[in-house]
């Protein structure tokens, strides 16, 4: 019974997903699903992305919580329109949720749209969103359990950012260790060393987004 009712949940969630990804391909959005723990940094990275490449792309933002809307007023504050979903308990976005907050967007008037989920290393990672990439953020406080501890998460991410490496002087995270454990779980995945803190690494990120939006075009 559990199995039937999971099966018909994501039965429309992909439907909606498949909805999702065929707007989005129309209208040349690159759209990238940010996923990680509570904490972990997806708000500042996407700060820090807003404010390096608002001049050269047209930037939006979806931000996923249980509650409030205080990562969408620091989206705003950057200068980048924002529309925050709130769950009310719920510990992941789903395609509908997404699709419903499209009306608020002019897609065509978008190069780069973020979806910041709700942060939780389980639930998202098996919710298709129609994005066109999942990337996980995790961070050096979190220790390096989490990428064997939590696999699906990393098994269905193609990019790991690793971030607050600027931490790792103070802490005993090793990042050797995190990209043989990715290697293990997901041979494709790319690891990048980074901190929003300190803008350290954060350029090979930035690339990685350049290359994304120009295949997205491409295609
Ligand atoms: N030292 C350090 N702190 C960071 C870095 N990036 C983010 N932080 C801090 O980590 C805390 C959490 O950052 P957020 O960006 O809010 O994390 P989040 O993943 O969006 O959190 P949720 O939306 O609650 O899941 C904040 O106090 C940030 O200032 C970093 O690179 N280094
Ligand atoms: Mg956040």
């Amino acid at each position: 019974m559990k199995i039937t009712l999971r099966t018909d949940v994501l039965t429309n969630n992909n439907k909606a997903a498949e909805f999702n990804r065929e707007l989005f391909q129309n209208t040349k959005t690159l759209v990238i699903n940010l996923m990680s723990s509570p904490g972990a940094g997806k708000t500042t990275l996407l700060e820090e992305t807003v404010r390096e490449l608002s001049g050269k792309y047209r930037i939006a933002v979806i931000e996923g919580d249980l509650a409030t809307e205080r990562d969408a007023d620091r989206i705003r504050a950057m200068g980048a329109k924002a529309v925050q979903i709130n769950t009310h308990g719920g510990c992941h976005l789903d395609a509908r949720m997404v699709a419903a907050t499209l009306t608020e967007f002019d897609l065509d008037e978008i190069d780069l749209l973020f979806i910041e989920n709700v942060g939780n290393l389980v639930c998202p990672s098996g919710y298709d969103l129609g994005q066109h990439h999942k990337v996980a953020v995790l961070s050096v406080p979190e220790g390096n359990d989490k990428i064997p501890k939590y696999p699906q998460m990393f098994m269905r991410t193609e990019l790991v950012l690793l971030n607050k490496i600027d931490l790792l002087p103070y802490l005993d995270f090793s990042v050797e260790e995190a990209r043989k454990d990715l290697t293990e779980i997901n041979p494709e995945s790319i690891l990048f060393s980074l901190s929003a803190r300190t803008q350290e690494g954060m350029h090979e990120w930035f690339s990685w987004i350049e290359g994304a939006y120009l295949q997205c075009v491409q295609q």
